[in-house]
């Protein structure tokens, strides 16, 4: 008699085994402060997995550049240090130079996960982090070189900026010299006139502060802001089916709402600098589209010689056509 009952039980078993799999708990990290713009993605993006995920999936959110040096981000999420990461291309460059590429982009995500522009870069986060990049959080949002001189042209000559690698090869290639920083010493570096200006995007400028040692932005902007959310692959992986969806759910959420969201604030911001007396500098028509360019040029020469290979298919998938 058991013998004939017993194949019954085994897939009852299995089932119900599956089905009472015990809530998983994913530590999470942003390379950006807390409570700031580039923190916010990931914040909703917690509070939501929080919310669906209940005694299923939650998000232990450990915070901002207090635990851990927004540059290390990449190394803990590749080392199983954190499962999910809050960052940009430009801090793990050391992992993945072409991540660095996201900021040239000139089609929406939503382009770029049909044309196999994201397929691609999938490939290499796989091979190089270990990683799923879940969704891009920040879009539409340039960026711009803040200066406390005022120039007439775009020469940077004899200017010392602070840099990350988004810029460095735009701010070279204009003849500055550049000095890279963590968006946490940006301040300091102003207070103490070691460096005279920084490129940072439209958004966040008040964030730490940073207005109060700000004459002018420079305009145009220039590229678009990348921040996403990132998983280690391996923590993927263990996930059921049922987790899988609710972070899916909530990272598709963040990625569909970031392309107005940003364009949004973009505007605000630009508002509230100019009543905070950030003075803008802007050069003729001629000239700011020629400056406009070498940012692109620029941009995608450094690419192309970090990543020969990657780099112009990577310019085919993200430019807009000409
Ligand atoms: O300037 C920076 O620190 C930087 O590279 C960056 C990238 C995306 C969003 C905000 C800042």
């Amino acid at each position: 008699m058991y013998r004939k009952l017993l194949p019954l039980f085994i897939p009852i078993f299995a089932y119900s085994s599956a089905a009472s799999a015990e809530e998983v708990t994913l530590r999470a990290i942003s390379a950006f402060t807390e409570k700031t713009t580039y923190s916010s993605g990931v914040e909703r993006f917690v509070e939501r997995v929080n919310e669906a995920g209940k005694g299923i999936v939650q998000i232990n959110y450990i915070g901002g550049p207090k635990a851990m040096p927004p540059f290390e981000v990449g190394n803990a999420l590749k080392n199983d240090v954190v499962d999910l990461a809050n960052t940009t291309g430009a801090f793990y460059t050391n992992l993945m130079p072409e991540a660095d590429a996201w900021k040239l982009t000139q089609r929406s995500m939503a382009e770029l996960r049909k044309n196999g522009g994201y397929d691609y870069m999938a490939k290499l986060y796989e091979q190089k982090m270990n990683a799923i990049l879940l969704a891009r959080v920040v879009d539409n949002n340039p960026f711009h070189l803040y200066l406390n001189k005022r120039i007439a042209s775009p020469d940077l000559t004899g200017l010392k900026l602070r840099i990350t690698p988004v810029y460095r090869d735009f701010f070279q290639a204009l003849g500055g010299t550049v000095v890279q920083t963590a968006p946490g010493e940006v301040y300091t570096a102003l207070d103490r006139g070691v460096v005279d200006g920084y490129g940072w995007p439209i958004t966040g400028v008040f964030d730490l502060g940073w207005n109060q040692k700000t004459k002018y932005r420079v305009d145009p902007g220039f590229y678009s802001a990348e921040v996403s959310l990132l998983i280690n692959k391996t923590a993927w992986d263990r996930l059921n089916d049922q987790q899988k969806s609710i972070i899916r759910k909530a990272a598709d959420e963040g990625e569909a709402e970031a392309p107005a969201e940003f364009l949004a604030a973009d505007a605000k911001e630009t508002e509230r600098q100019a009543a905070a007396g950030i003075d803008t500098i802007t050069f003729d028509p001629a000239v700011a589209k020629a400056y406009y360019k070498k940012a692109y040029e620029s941009g995608w020469a450094g690419e192309i010689r970090q990543s020969p290979e990657s780099g112009p298919k990577l310019r085919d998938f993200f430019s807009e056509p000409e």
